[in-house]
């Protein structure tokens, strides 16, 4: 039996750059990475967005300010779990990113992804994000670092 297990990920973009976060702690630490987590029981995805966000690097931004631009699973060989990652991005927000216990937030010129320092998905579907085009993307890791099987596609609508 798979476990399905609802997280977030939020970036904010301007022009030039795009705000990532090194993680400081837990799952994906020491990788940069967009903002989010898990959705808590009852949680609506869009409250658990911007929630996570606030907590993380203390930015605001308001629901409907969130694209959703993506849709990311990801399993693990040995383990039940299935992370269903809702991935948006928003261009409308508030605040200036501050350090917090989770994360450490830098905003990067797009010419300048970190992708050597980030999830080795992340490589695969950033260029569907950074082309403002949908995406669907399921991997099957084996431990972090290796990828076993992976499918990839544009959606027209999320
Ligand atoms: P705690 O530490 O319990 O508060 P929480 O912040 O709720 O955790 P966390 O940080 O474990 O959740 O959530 C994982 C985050 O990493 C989510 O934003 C989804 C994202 N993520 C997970 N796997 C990923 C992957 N392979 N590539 C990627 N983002 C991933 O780019
Ligand atoms: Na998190
Ligand atoms: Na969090």
């Amino acid at each position: 039996m798979i476990l399905n297990k609802v997280y977030t990920l939020v970036f904010l973009r301007n022009e030039q750059q795009i705000l990532l976060g090194l993680k400081k702690r837990g799952f994906g630490v020491n990788k940069w990475n967009g903002f989010g987590g898990k959705v808590e029981p009852k949680e609506e995805i869009l409250d658990a967005a911007v929630r996570e966000l606030k907590e993380e690097c203390c930015m605001s931004v308001r629901k409907h300010n969130l694209k959703n631009i993506g849709n990311l699973q990801f399993t693990f060989e040995g383990e039940a779990l299935m992370m269903d990652v809702r991935v948006f991005s928003a261009t409308s927000f508030v605040g200036d990113p501050e350090e917090t216990e989770e994360m450490l937030p830098k905003w990067f010129d797009y010419d300048k992804i970190p992708f050597e320092d980030m999830w080795l998905d992340d490589k695969l579907w950033f260029p569907y994000l950074l082309k403002d085009k949908l995406f669907y993307g399921r991997f099957h890791y084996q431990g972090y670092d290796k990828i076993l099987n992976y499918t990839i596609q544009e959606l027209n609508s999320m």
